[in-house]
C-alpha cells in the first residue's frame, strides 16, 4: 500500500490522472482541437458556397465536410467542451474531493478520445463518411468505408460519454457536502445531473441504432432492407429518439452557465431559483416526447404530425421561463459587462431567436415548406452557436482564472465577442432568407441568376468575422499565459458559489476541510452572515486520494483496436487478418480490466502537516 503520492514524470502523470481537474482541462484540450477541425471545415464550405457553380471543393468532399463537421462539432466539440466544465466544477460546486469514480472518469475520457481518433482515421482510408451526421438508411448502407468509421468511432466513443454520465449522475447524487441539499445545487450542476440523465436514456438508443446499422453494413443484415421485410423508416426514429434529447444534453448546461455567470455579474442572486429546476426538468422530460418534428415530411399522417407539433411547442413554455428568468435577475442588478457577462447576456436574444424559428418549424404544414433548406441550417445554428457555444465562450472567461490561475485579457476578449458576434449574425440570419427562397441544406452547389448569390457572399463573410474572432481568442490565451493578469485569491469575481471558496490554484483535494453548507450560493451567504469563508464540517485530517493508473488509456486503445478490426472486415485488401485486430483489442481491454480487478489499490494519504502548509494563511482569503 503506497501511503504517499508517487513520483512520475509530467507526461505519465498526464496521462495517467484520475484528478477530476486534469481530466477537466484534458476534455478542454481535446474539445477545442476538435472545434477548430469541424470549424475549418465549416469555413472551407462556407468557400466553397460564396460564388455559384464554384469549384472550391467537390461535390463528394463538400458531403464528407458536412458529415465530419456535424458529427465532430455535436460529439466532439460541443460535448467535450461542456464535460470540461462539468468534471472541473461539479467536483467544486458541491463541495466534493473528486466525482464519485476518479477511474471511471479517466476511462471516460480516454475512450470518448479513440472513439474521436478512430473516426478520424477515416480520412487515411478513402475519406470521411458522407451520408450526413444523420446517416440516413439506405444512404447510409451503401458500400462506403467512412461511414463504417462513423458507426464504430461514434459507438466507441459513446460509451465514454455514457460512463461519464454515470459518474456525474453518482457523484451529484452521493458527494455532496453537508447541507447541500438537492435544491442548494447550483444551477449548474442541476443541469449538468439532467443532462446526464438525458445521457442515459438517449445514447442508449442510439448505440443500439448504431449497432443495427454495424450488423447491416458489416455482417449482411437486412433491418433496413425493405424487400427483406426491413423497415428504413424505423432508422429515422432510433435515430431521433436519441437526436432530439441530444440538442437537450447540449444545452441544459449551457443554460447552467449562464445561469451561473448572470448572477454572479449582475450581483444579485438567480431569480426563480425553482422554476428554473423545475423548467429544466420539464424541458428533460418534453425533450423525449418530440422526436418525430424531424419527420413531419416522411408521411406520418395528420394525426401524428399534429401530435407530435402540439408537444414541440409546449415546450417553447419552461424555456419561456427561463428566459425571463434571467431577464429578471438581470433586472436592476449592479451589472458588470466584462467579456463573460457580454457573452452570456447576448446569449438570451440570440437564443430567443433560434427558439422563435424552432416553433415555427414545428408547425407540420408549413415544415413542408422549411423542410431540409437554410431555414432549418440558421435555425439550429442559433440554437447551438447562439445557445451553446456562447454559453461555452462566457464559461471559459467565468471560469478560467479558477483553472489556470490567470484571467484572459479583457479587451482582447471583448474584440472577440464584437468580431464574433457580428461574424454570427451575418452568417447565420441571412441563411432564414436563403432558407426561405428554397435553397436547399446539403447541396455543395447553386447556380447563377437566382437571386441567391449575394446572400452566400454575405454569409460567407460573416464567417470570415467569427474566423478572425476566434484567431483573437486563440491569441488571447496565448498573450494571457504569458501577461494575463496573476490571480492568487480565492474568489476573483467576488462570486457566490462554492468554487471560488478554494485556493487558486486549486490543490490537488479541492477542500482541506469539508464545508459545511448553510445556504444557496453559500460563499455569498458567508459574506453576508458569516466572516466571508465557509465553515469547516469536519476537523483537519490526512486525505485519502485515489492513485493514478495507466488502465483507461490502455482499455481506450483496446477498444480503438476492437472498432478498427471491423472496419477492416469491410476492407478490400486488409493487410492481416481483421480478426486477429478484433480479439486482440478485446484481450487488451478485458486483460486491462482484469488487472483491475485482481490488483490491489489502496490510493495514498495527504500527510496533515502537508494540507496545512496549503492552507490559505489569514487575510488571504
Ligand atoms: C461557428 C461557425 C459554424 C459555421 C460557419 C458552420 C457552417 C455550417 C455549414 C456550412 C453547414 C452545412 C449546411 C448544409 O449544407 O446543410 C453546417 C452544418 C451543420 N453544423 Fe455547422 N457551422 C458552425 C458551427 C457549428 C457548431 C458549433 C455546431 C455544433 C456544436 C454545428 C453543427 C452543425 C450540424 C449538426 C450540421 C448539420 C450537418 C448535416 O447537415 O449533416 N455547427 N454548418
Ligand atoms: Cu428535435
Amino acid at each position: 500500500m503506497a501511503a504517499v503520492k508517487q513520483e512520475k514524470s509530467v507526461i505519465m502523470d498526464w496521462l495517467t490522472t484520475v484528478d477530476h481537474k486534469k481530466l477537466g482541462i484534458m476534455y478542454l484540450i481535446a474539445g477545442t482541437l476538435f472545434f477548430c477541425k469541424a470549424g475549418l471545415m465549416a469555413v472551407f464550405m462556407r468557400i466553397q458556397l460564396m460564388f455559384p457553380e464554384n469549384t472550391f471543393l467537390s461535390g463528394q468532399t463538400f458531403n464528407e465536410f458536412i458529415t465530419m463537421h456535424g458529427t465532430i462539432m455535436l460529439f466532439l466539440a460541443a460535448t467535450p467542451l461542456l464535460f470540461a466544465f462539468m468534471n472541473y466544477f461539479i467536483p467544486l460546486q458541491i463541495g466534493a474531493r473528486d466525482v464519485a469514480f476518479p477511474f471511471v472518469n479517466a476511462l471516460g475520457f480516454w475512450i470518448f478520445l479513440s472513439g474521436g481518433l478512430l473516426l478520424s482515421t477515416s480520412w487515411f482510408f478513402g475519406g470521411g463518411p458522407d451520408a450526413g451526421w444523420t446517416a440516413y438508411v439506405p444512404l447510409s448502407t451503401q458500400d462506403r468505408l467512412g461511414i463504417d468509421f462513423y458507426v464504430l468511432g461514434l459507438q466507441v466513443s459513446g460509451i465514454g460519454t455514457l460512463i461519464s454520465a454515470i459518474n456525474f449522475l453518482v457523484t451529484i447524487v452521493n458527494m455532496r457536502a453537508p447541507g447541500m441539499t438537492m435544491m442548494r445545487l447550483p444551477l449548474f450542476v442541476w443541469t449538468s445531473f439532467i443532462s446526464s440523465t438525458l445521457i442515459l436514456f438517449a445514447f442508449t438508443p442510439l448505440a443500439a441504432g448504431l449497432a443495427l446499422l454495424m450488423l447491416e453494413r458489416i455482417f449482411d443484415a437486412q433491418f433496413f432492407v425493405p424487400s427483406a421485410g426491413g423497415n428504413v423508416v424505423i432508422w429515422q426514429h432510433i435515430f431521433w429518439i436519441f437526436g432530439h434529447p441530444e440538442v437537450y444534453i447540449l444545452v441544459l448546461p449551457a443554460f447552467g452557465i449562464i445561469s451561473e455567470v448572470i448572477p454572479a455579474f449582475s450581483r444579485k442572486r438567480l431569480f426563480g431559483y425553482t422554476a428554473m429546476v423545475f423548467a429544466t426538468m420539464i424541458i428533460a422530460f418534453l425533450g423525449f416526447m418530440v422526436w418525430a418534428h424531424h419527420m413531419f415530411t416522411v408521411g406520418m399522417g395528420p394525426v401524428a404530425n399534429s401530435v407530435f407539433a402540439v408537444a414541440t411547442m409546449t415546450i417553447a413554455v419552461p424555456t419561456g421561463i427561463k428566459i425571463f428568468n434571467w431577464l429578471f435577475t438581470m433586472w436592476g442588478g449592479k451589472i458588470t459587462f466584462n467579456t463573460a457577462m457580454l457573452f452570456a447576456s447576448s446569449f438570451v436574444p440570440t437564443f430567443v431567436l433560434g427558439g422563435v424559428t424552432g416553433v415555427m418549424l414545428a408547425m407540420a404544414p408549413v415544415d413542408y415548406l422549411y423542410h431540409d433548406t437554410y431555414f432549418v441550417v440558421a435555425h439550429f445554428h442559433y440554437i447551438i452557436v447562439g445557445g451553446i457555444v456562447l454559453a461555452l465562450f462566457a464559461g471559459l472567461f467565468y471560469w478560467y482564472p479558477k483553472m489556470f490561475n490567470h484571467k484572459l485579457n479583457e479587451t482582447l476578449g471583448k474584440w472577440f465577442f464584437v468580431l464574433f458576434y457580428i461574424g454570427f449574425h451575418l452568417t447565420f440570419f441571412i441563411q432564414h432568407i436563403l432558407g426561405l427562397m428554397g435553397m436547399p441544406r446539403r447541396v455543395y452547389t447553386y447556380l447563377e441568376g437566382q437571386g441567391l448569390d449575394a446572400y452566400n457572399m454575405v454569409s460567407t463573410i460573416g464567417t470570415f468575422f467569427m474566423t478572425a474572432g476566434v484567431l483573437l481568442l486563440v491569441v488571447n490565451i496565448i498573450y494571457s499565459a504569458f501577461k494575463g493578469e496573476r490571480v492568487t485569491v480565492a474568489d476573483p469575481w467576488d462570486a457566490r458559489t462554492l468554487e471560488w471558496a478554494v485556493p487558486t490554484p486549486v490543490p490537488e483535494y479541492n477542500f482541506a476541510q469539508t464545508p459545511q453548507i448553510r445556504s444557496l450560493d453559500p460563499l455569498f451567504y458567508e459574506k453576508i452572515h458569516g466572516d466571508g469563508t465557509m465553515k469547516p464540517a469536519e476537523p483537519i485530517d490526512e486525505i485519502h486520494m485515489p492513485n493514478g493508473s495507466i488502465l483507461p488509456l490502455l482499455i481506450s486503445i483496446g477498444l480503438y483496436f476492437v472498432g478498427f478490426g471491423l472496419i477492416m472486415l469491410e476492407m478490400e485488401n486488409a493487410l492481416i487478418n481483421p480478426w486477429i485486430v478484433v480479439v486482440g483489442g478485446f484481450a487488451i481491454t478485458f486483460g486491462c480490466m482484469a488487472v483491475r480487478s485482481i490488483k490491489e489499490d489502496h490510493g495514498y494519504h495527504v500527510p496533515i502537516d502537508q494540507i496545512k502548509r496549503e492552507l490559505p494563511r489569514k487575510g488571504e482569503k
